[in-house]
This record gives structure tokens, C-alpha cells and sequence, in this order.
């Protein structure tokens, strides 16, 4: 039995940000249906395409465990089967552009109407305010919520992150309203509206920029190296480079071979109560006792330098070596691993954080499975669905069409070709 066994999910998610919300959805057991356009579907799926004729693995990656029913939501026909889904289904999840489902039909109210006990979940570029109407994709999430003005260099451009804060992390957000709602229609038995906004979700984890924001008022963030090169804060939080920002001074350093590999290199964190340690190990024992640093407000304007000979020793060992040596004495460090180290990385195959997929378009792939682990509800990763391969089994099984009115149906326009399971595999 998995934790979300029973609830259905009308799944009208689009591109990353709700596709990730769903998929971890479906990963905790919920039923997750999947509508799409007839003939085009979920625009990723032709995205980034590496087999031709295959879906992508953007779109793979983003929609397992669901199942796929196409269905032209503005034919009228199409509408009433929508209707029908409303009704049936416990949370209606969306990321359309600002009002599309409003020129659907489907309002809030409309929704409430057909289904008193029906969850809302949505995301948006940006909440209530002058932005609202506006589409957003990822990095302009990264850059309107604080994310690109505080990562890079100082004397480089703003910067925007590889991991998907705006997308995945906003499917996330979404994803806890989702079961928080779940949780209090146990009680009230009512639905409600669950909104997530990008703008929001990237601002949450950026948290620790607007604590800085606030500090800056009181003086230069001596935490940040650029406090110790004598450079001026301007008003605003600056970019820290690879500066910890935070009560442990942390810096990437470079390890042995760093010359030609661009991954070789090390996170290296100076924890205060391990110093002695740390001067040990980079052969600098002498700064155990030299209250220039000894303490950690004594090292603080001495950052730079301290990576520096930090450095020097690091160079001198590969980032696993380093990682070695550190990690039995408590001193905090992380090897710089590239994609490729970690999709070969056994540990994480065996806990299923990596998976590998079969798909009877593309055979197999790997991709990130569930990274939450539920010891009463495992996860097993199920392919990602055809383009309405599911049609016709969520109009019988789960709406009860059957005879003339799924004819009916069919022939309307409504749904597009309806590929059998069996002759996708
Ligand atoms: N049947 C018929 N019409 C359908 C349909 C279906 N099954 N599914 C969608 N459509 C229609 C919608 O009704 C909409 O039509 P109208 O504009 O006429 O009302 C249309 O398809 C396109 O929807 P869209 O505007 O959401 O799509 P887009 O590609 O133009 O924009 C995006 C994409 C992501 C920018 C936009 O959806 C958005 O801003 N979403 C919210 C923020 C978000 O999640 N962004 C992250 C995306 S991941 O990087």
C-alpha cells in the first residue's frame, strides 16, 4: 500500500515546475491523470529531442508514474469530460499562463461548484501584484526572486544556478500546500485554493540574502571574503563567489589534476571547533596558537588567505583523498562531483535516488528518482506515459463511459488517437 493510494489527481501540468509537483504525487501512490492537448501534448515531450521520433528526455525525466489522457478541453464535449474528471478527482493541479483556465470555463467557482471537496493547486510566474498577469519560466524566477543577484562573483555578472530552484523547487512548494490541504479536508471536508508563485518559492530559498540584506544595515558582513580584501559593501546583499556566507567560512579549492579536470576540486569548510585539526592538516600548526587566529573572529578578515594555504595542500591530493583524510577528523568537506561521477555512483542506485527506466520508444534511461524515502510507502518508478495511452481506460474505468456515450466521445473530436498500453510496449 502506498500513502496516497486513493486519490486521484487531475494532473494539467505543463513543462517542469507542476510536472515535478505530480510526478512526486504519483511517486507516493496517488492515481495521476495526465490531460493533453490531442496530437501536440505536453510541449516537452518534442523538446531536446536526442531520439528522433521518441519522447524526449526532458519530458520522461518529469512524468513518471502518471497516466495520459488526451482531451481537447475547449471542444464542447471535451469540456463535459473534463467536468466529469472534476468531479471524480480529489486535486486539480495547473501551470498555465495567468486566466487560461478561467477562458476554459473552469473558475474557482465553477470548480467549486462541481466539486465542493476539490483542491486547487497552482503555480504562477508571480502572487497578486504588478507582475501577475505574466509568464515565467525558470531563470527569470532565479533572477526576480533574489536567487541571480547574490550568486557569482563580485566582479562578475548575476548569475543563475543549474539546480531548477524555480521549476523543481516551486513544484516542491506546491506539492507540501497540496498535502496540507489534504490533511485539513480530512477535518473541515472542504477544498481549497493552493497557489504557489515562483517569484515566491525562490525567495524562500534565498532566505539567508534577505537575513544579509538586513545585517548590511548594521555594518560590512565580515563572513564574507570580500570583508577581508578591504573591498566596500555597496546597499544591497553582494555576490559571495563560493563564500559560506554563514558561521562556518567555506570556499571550492582546487585539488590535484585541476589543471585538466575542470571538477577537480574540493568545498572545504573551516569549523571553528575542529581549527586545531585543520591547521594540522594543511601544515600550518602554528596557527593553533597565534591569536591573529586562534579564534574565529581573529580569522575573519583572513579568509581569502586561509583558503589560500588551504589550497596548497588541498592541490597536492585528488578531491576524494581530501575528502578522506577530512572527514574522519570532523572537518566538513565535499568533493565537486560532475554529472557523469554521479550517474555512475553505485550508492545512489542502490537507494534509488538514480534509477534506471525502460521505455518502449527510447530503451533505457536514468533518471533522478524519488529523493524523499517513506519507509511505509517505497517508491517504484514507472515509465513515463505515450501521448494518451490512457485514453480509453480513464474514460471506462474511472468515468464510466462505456457503449454509445464513449462513441460518442470518440468521434466528437474531443480525445485524440487513443495508442492501446499493449502496443506501445
Ligand atoms: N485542450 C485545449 N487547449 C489547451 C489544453 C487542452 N488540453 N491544454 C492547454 N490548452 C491551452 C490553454 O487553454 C491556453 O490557451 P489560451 O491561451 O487560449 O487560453 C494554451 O493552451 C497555452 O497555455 P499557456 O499559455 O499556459 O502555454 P504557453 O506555452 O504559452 O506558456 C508558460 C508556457 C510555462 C510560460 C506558462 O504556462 C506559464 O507562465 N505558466 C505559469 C508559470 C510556470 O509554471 N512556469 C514554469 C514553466 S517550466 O519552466
Amino acid at each position: 500500500m502506498k500513502a496516497l493510494e486513493g486519490v486521484k489527481i487531475l494532473d494539467f501540468t505543463h513543462v517542469q515546475s507542476g510536472p515535478t509537483c505530480t510526478q512526486l504525487l504519483g511517486w507516493f501512490g496517488a492515481d495521476v491523470i495526465k490531460v493533453e492537448r490531442p496530437g501536440v501534448g505536453d510541449a516537452t515531450r518534442q523538446q531536446l529531442v536526442d531520439v528522433p521520433g521518441a519522447d524526449s528526455l526532458y519530458f520522461t525525466m518529469l512524468n513518471h508514474n502518471k497516466r495520459s489522457i488526451t482531451l481537447n478541453t475547449k471542444n464542447e464535449t471535451g469540456k463535459e469530460v473534463l467536468e466529469r474528471l472534476v468531479k471524480e478527482c480529489d486535486v486539480l493541479v495547473e501551470n498555465f499562463a495567468p486566466g487560461a483556465l478561467d477562458r476554459m470555463g473552469f473558475t474557482w467557482e465553477r470548480i467549486q461548484e462541481l466539486n465542493p471537496r476539490m483542491i486547487m493547486a497552482s503555480i504562477k510566474g508571480f502572487g497578486p501584484g504588478p507582475y501577475e498577469d505574466c509568464k515565467v519560466y525558470e531563470n527569470v524566477a532565479q533572477c526576480t526572486g533574489g536567487s541571480a543577484s547574490t550568486t557569482g562573483f563580485l566582479d562578475g555578472p548575476p548569475t543563475v544556478t543549474g539546480a531548477q530552484i524555480g521549476d523543481s523547487g516551486t513544484g516542491l512548494h506546491l506539492c507540501l500546500g497540496i498535502m496540507t490541504a489534504l490533511f485539513q479536508r480530512e477535518k473541515t471536508g472542504r477544498g481549497q485554493k493552493v497557489m504557489a508563485a515562483m517569484q515566491d518559492g525562490v525567495l524562500n530559498l534565498c532566505r539567508v540574502k534577505l537575513r544579509d540584506q538586513q545585517r548590511l544595515a548594521k555594518g560590512p558582513l565580515q563572513e564574507y571574503s570580500q570583508f577581508g580584501k578591504g573591498i566596500e559593501f555597496g546597499d544591497a546583499t553582494p555576490r559571495a563567489g563560493n563564500d559560506s556566507g554563514g558561521g562556518q567560512p567555506g570556499w571550492i579549492v582546487k585539488c590535484k589534476g585541476w589543471e585538466t579536470d575542470p571538477n577537480a576540486y574540493v568545498y572545504f569548510i573551516t569549523q571553528a571547533p575542529v581549527w586545531d585539526k585543520v591547521c594540522e592538516v594543511i601544515g600550518k600548526p602554528e596557527w593553533v596558537t597565534d591569536p591573529e587566529y586562534a579564534t574565529a573572529p581573529a580569522r575573519l578578515d583572513k579568509i581569502a588567505a586561509i583558503f589560500d594555504a588551504v589550497e596548497e595542500w588541498t592541490k597536492t591530493k585528488d578531491k576524494f583523498e581530501v575528502m578522506d583524510i577530512c572527514n574522519p577528523l570532523n572537518i566538513p568537506c565535499g568533493p565537486i562531483l560532475s554529472m557523469k561521477e554521479l550517474a555512475e555512483e553505485p550508492s545512489l542506485r542502490e537507494t534509488g535516488t538514480i534509477v534506471e527506466v525502460d521505455h518502449p520508444e527510447r530503451g533505457p534511461y536514468l533518471s533522478v528518482g524519488c529523493p524523499i524515502k517513506l519507509s511505509d510507502s517505497p517508491v517504484d518508478v514507472t515509465r513515463s506515459p505515450l501521448l494518451g495511452e490512457h485514453t480509453e481506460e480513464i474514460l471506462t474505468d474511472v468515468l464510466g463511459y462505456t457503449g454509445d456515450e464513449l462513441e460518442a466521445v470518440k468521434v466528437s473530436g474531443a480525445v485524440g488517437d487513443m495508442p492501446k498500453a499493449e502496443a506501445a510496449e
